[in-house]
């Protein structure tokens, strides 16, 4: 016969096992025995509920279960490239930035590539064509890269000012 205990147990073991836990929480002989005898105390009302979570807590500070760090994953950047190709100088090739509007979500690295045989750069304006001061690149020859970091929403314009017909957007949304 299962218990309310005993369910309330099992719930808590659960939801211990769907927390993303490395290799090592499968390693049962680190788990002292102590500990299991909490639980099966518990079930039994031996126990309290506290010092039952206290040893689940003793787990977990022992990293004897080790939960995954939820800050790494809040903070994991991507990373987007946009190809300067080939001809990209010649105002007459269709050597347009690829992506030619590339859309991304916040904190994405943004890496221009010139794949192209001259030297550019990249420098951002506004919408109407005026130099702002958010990023600015060296001249890139081919072969380099230059990256900027996109942390918030917003319709990015940059253009080359070697070539100011070349303009393209980063939309981050
Ligand atoms: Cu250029």
């Amino acid at each position: 016969m299962v218990t309310g205990k005993n369910t309330y147990i099992l719930a808590i073991i659960s939801s211990i096992l769907l927390i993303p836990v490395s290799a090592d929480m499968a390693n049962a002989e680190s788990v002292p025995e102590w500990i299991k005898n909490n639980a099966l105390w518990y079930g039994q009302g031996i126990i309290s509920e506290t010092e039952f979570l206290n040893a689940i807590k003793f787990l977990i500070e022992n990293d004897i279960i080790v939960l995954e760090n939820p800050q790494e994953v809040i903070t994991q950047v991507t990373e987007a490239v946009i190809l300067i190709p080939n001809g990209n100088f010649d105002v007459t090739s269709a050597g347009f930035y690829t992506p030619l509007n590339l859309e991304i979500p916040p904190d994405t690295i943004v890496i221009w590539a010139n794949e192209d045989s001259v030297p550019h750069n990249i420098q951002s304006q506004d919408e109407f064509g005026k130099i702002t001061d958010l990023f600015n690149s060296p001249p890139l020859n081919t072969g380099d890269r230059f990256e900027f970091t996109f942390e918030e929403e917003g319709v990015y314009n940059y253009y080359c000012s070697f070539h100011p017909w070349r303009v393209g957007l980063v939309t981050v949304k």
